[in-house]
């Protein structure tokens, strides 16, 4: 037994594990209510996608990763639901790429940016942004418009995991590279994205770490042609195709 009160070897018990941790997330004020409702829909596409990274999404967690090292300013952007799901993975992709963390809400209140922040340090980051709200997204009339100037402002690349569509399009609007993490790959924000890694955030967050790790160091060509080589409509074509037909994936789980 661990966080659940289910053994690993239930058939749901990934699924099951990841509802506690929004549970968890909503009891300790880092995850909104909203959150609920958002957990379920991935949940529905996961569970259509056979809860498994299929090959299209692994390619888009590489060409992230190859983004973020190349990168002059790499931020991820962390919401309530992100927070309560996996802090501890952000915090090691951010040590492992050199990116800022950057709390980012679209339900923002003063006390829940607080307790995120507090959440992330208690998984081991040493900075976290997003407090200080002195700049502006361009054309966002919510509150997601509110950013750091020294951070999701000056970064090249964001990756924007559970994103709304308008910030989305607004960060393009930008001209910042855009990863985003979305089960839905017929989401507005998973369709702007430079990147879009079509999974779910458990997997993805530590997927795109794994690659960095492998890829650190390595020549800036090799960066380049990983991106060049990197398909966005084939990957969100591919992870439509696996959630209608079940094209690729294991047996789903009952
Ligand atoms: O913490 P806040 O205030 O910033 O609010 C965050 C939520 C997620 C509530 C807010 O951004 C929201 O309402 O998002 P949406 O519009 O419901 O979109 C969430 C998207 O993320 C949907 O397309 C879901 O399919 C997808 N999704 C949900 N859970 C996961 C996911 N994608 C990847 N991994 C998940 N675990």
């Amino acid at each position: 037994m661990s966080e659940v009160e289910v053994p690993e070897s239930h058939p749901r018990y990934d699924s099951l594990l990841t509802r506690h941790r929004i549970e968890a997330g909503v009891e300790k004020g880092i995850t909104s209510r909203q959150g609920l409702i958002a957990q379920g829909r991935g949940e529905a596409f996961d569970y259509l996608l056979g809860e498994e990274t299929i090959p299209s999404a692994d390619a888009a967690a590489r060409a992230a990763a190859a983004h973020f090292l190349l990168a002059d300013h790499p931020v991820v952007s962390v919401n309530g639901n992100v927070a309560a799901l996996v802090p501890q993975e952000v915090v090691e992709l951010a040590e492992v790429t050199g990116a800022d963390l950057e709390v980012n809400l679209f339900n923002r209140a003063d006390e829940r940016m607080r307790a995120i922040a507090d959440h992330l340090r208690d998984h081991g980051a040493t900075a976290v942004k997003g407090l200080r709200a002195d700049a502006r997204i361009p054309g966002l009339d919510h509150e997601r418009a509110k950013v750091d100037a020294d951070g999701i402002a000056d970064a090249d690349v964001v990756l924007v995991p559970l994103e709304d569509g308008d910030r989305a399009e607004a960060l393009g609007a930008m001209d910042k590279t855009e990863v985003v993490i979305d089960l839905n790959p017929l989401s507005r924000s998973a369709r702007t994205a430079t990147v879009p890694i079509v999974d779910n955030v458990v997997r993805a967050v530590p997927d795109i770490t794994a690659h960095a790790r492998e890829l650190r160091g390595a020549e800036r060509d090799t960066f380049e042609g990983i991106i060049a080589d990197f398909d966005r409509q084939a990957a969100l074509d591919a992870a439509e195709l696996a959630i209608r037909e079940g094209e690729g994936t294991s047996p789903r789980k009952e």
